[in-house]
């Protein structure tokens, strides 16, 4: 079930460089709980797409199944979407980007949605690396039904269930790293000055971009004693850097030696300026992020903001070589080019 919102906007409401209101990108009324930090992570995706200055009808938000799995119905109502099946995001993200490579692709799932079920999808979409933002709604625990622990739940956490977790926990940034993302990022629900950035910089990121977003679920696991609470994500919280993403090129393009501000020009021109760099962290050496989030949580802090970029990787069309134009825009003649033209194929693999 949803709820409509009311259609009232402020006449005075600003507006994009399309001319769209930041109304134009909400969807229904949130029915999560109140407090949920899932709906503060939809509200950083309307103002991510607002402010890149998206169509809305050239979104395409796909998603599995959870609370989080939910979310898009509250954001974008004139996109398209795909509500899927518990795990199977990826599939049908999969499907849909190489039919139509023109659309923006935004996949929403939750921590036992990627973690469990679909552990084994999510790993071949970042090794195919499609041209996707991979948002993560991470609240260690399936919501959605009654909050038992997730994978991502971590050893010793308890939630409100009362017993601490027994297994030890999958980091979905480092798994995305060691499994080839170039873009990987973590963020919290309650820091939009440091999501809103990350959403802009993982849309306009040529190729799979994941964040791993914290977004406690305050009905079932936001005890003094769970990890994955508001308390304890806000104590602690070690930030890579201050992010800030700069949708038009600007003439800055320093090359920087080690503790200095970074300049990463994206592929469409943007660029993502990195301020108060970590010391010993290099966002564009693989090697040193994987270690980055090694030493985190050996110190049980949560690593946050960009963690990696590699914005000259190859993304699935390239590395498949496929037709520039959406499917839907072939003609009958090149989608089915005839029996002289089928037989010479043929021929070649005989
Ligand atoms: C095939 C299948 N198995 C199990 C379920 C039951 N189920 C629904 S949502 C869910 C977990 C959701 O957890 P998460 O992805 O973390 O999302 P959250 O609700 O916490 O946002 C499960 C196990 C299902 N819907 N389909
Ligand atoms: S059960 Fe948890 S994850 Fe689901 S809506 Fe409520 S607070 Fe959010």
């Amino acid at each position: 079930m949803s709820y409509k919102r009311p259609s009232f906007r402020h006449p005075a409401s600003a507006t994009n460089a399309l001319g769209f209101h930041q109304k134009d990108y909400e969807g229904a009324l949130s029915t999560l709980c109140a407090g949920c930090g899932h709906d503060s992570i939809s509200a950083a995706i309307i103002q991510a797409c607002f402010e890149l200055a998206i169509p809305p009808h050239r979104i395409a938000k796909i998603s599995g199944i959870g609370c989080s799995s939910k979310t898009p119905t509250d954001f974008m109502a004139n996109s398209h979407g795909f509500n899927s099946v518990h795990g199977r995001m990826p599939s049908v993200a999969t499907g849909a980007v190489l039919a139509n490579r023109d659309l923006t692709y935004i996949g929403v799932s939750g921590d036992g949605d990627t973690a469990s079920i679909g552990m084994g999808q999510f790993a071949h979409v970042v090794r195919r690396n499609l041209n996707m933002v991979y948002i993560v709604m991470n609240n260690g625990c399936y919501g959605l039904t009654k909050g038992q622990d997730s994978a991502t739940a971590d050893v010793g956490s308890i939630g409100k269930a009362g017993h601490p977790t027994m297994f030890s926990s999958i980091d979905l940034a480092g798994l995305a790293l060691e499994l080839g993302a170039g873009f990987v990022a973590r963020s919290f629900s309650g820091d939009k000055e440091q999501l809103i950035p990350l959403i802009k910089a993982g849309i306009s990121h040529k190729g799979f971009a994941l964040i791993d977003v914290l977004s406690p679920c305050v009905t079932f696991n936001n005890t003094l004693t769970s990890t994955k609470s508001y308390t304890h994500v806000r104590d602690h919280m070690e930030s890579t850097s201050i992010a800030d993403f700069v949708p038009e090129k600007s003439e800055i393009t320093a090359t920087q030696a080690p503790g200095e501000d970074l300049v990463i020009e994206m592929h469409d021109g943007s660029e993502l300026h990195l301020t108060a760099l970590a010391s010993g962290w290099d966002p564009t050496n693989r090697l040193s992020a994987i270690n980055a989030i090694h030493q985190a949580n050996e110190k049980g802090d949560v690593l946050t903001g960009l963690i990696f970029v590699d914005p000259e990787q190859m993304e699935v069309h390239e590395i498949l070589n496929t037709i520039s134009r959406p499917l839907n825009e072939l003609t009958q003649n090149e989608l089915m080019p005839g029996a002289a033209e089928l037989e010479e194929i043929n021929a070649s693999y005989r």
